[in-house]
């Protein structure tokens, strides 16, 4: 424990530091052409909304510009970016995903 034997005085940590991922918040971009009810389904479909809160995500993108979709490990971000940017490309529509540190 630090003292020569004696068992007194200084507590050692012996527990494994367990390393937390660098955050990663996924944002979504508004954009002119790209139908609400579209951006619904993929908050729904890829972030696991239920309609009340994807609604909610999609209005705050509309009005303000950009809004987050959820926060993840730097690899499940970039995986959600590409989940939507693929669909929204099968579709045709411009809807634009990006990531940043969190
Ligand atoms: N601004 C779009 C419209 O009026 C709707 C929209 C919302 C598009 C959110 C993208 O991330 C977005 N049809």
């Amino acid at each position: 424990d630090g003292t020569g034997g004696t068992g007194a005085g200084i507590a050692t940590k012996t527990r494994a530091k367990t390393k937390q991922p660098t955050p990663y918040r996924v944002l979504m971009l508004n954009d002119d052409y790209t139908p609400m009810e579209f951006v619904v389904l993929c908050l729904q479909r890829f972030f696991r909304m239920d309609m009340e809160a994807a609604t909610r995500v999609m209005l705050h993108v509309h009005q303000k510009g950009v809004g987050v979709c959820g926060t993840f490990s730097y690899e499940v971000a970039e995986t959600k970016v590409s989940q939507v940017m693929d669909f929204a490309r099968q579709n045709q529509h411009p809807l634009q995903c990006t990531l940043e540190k969190a």
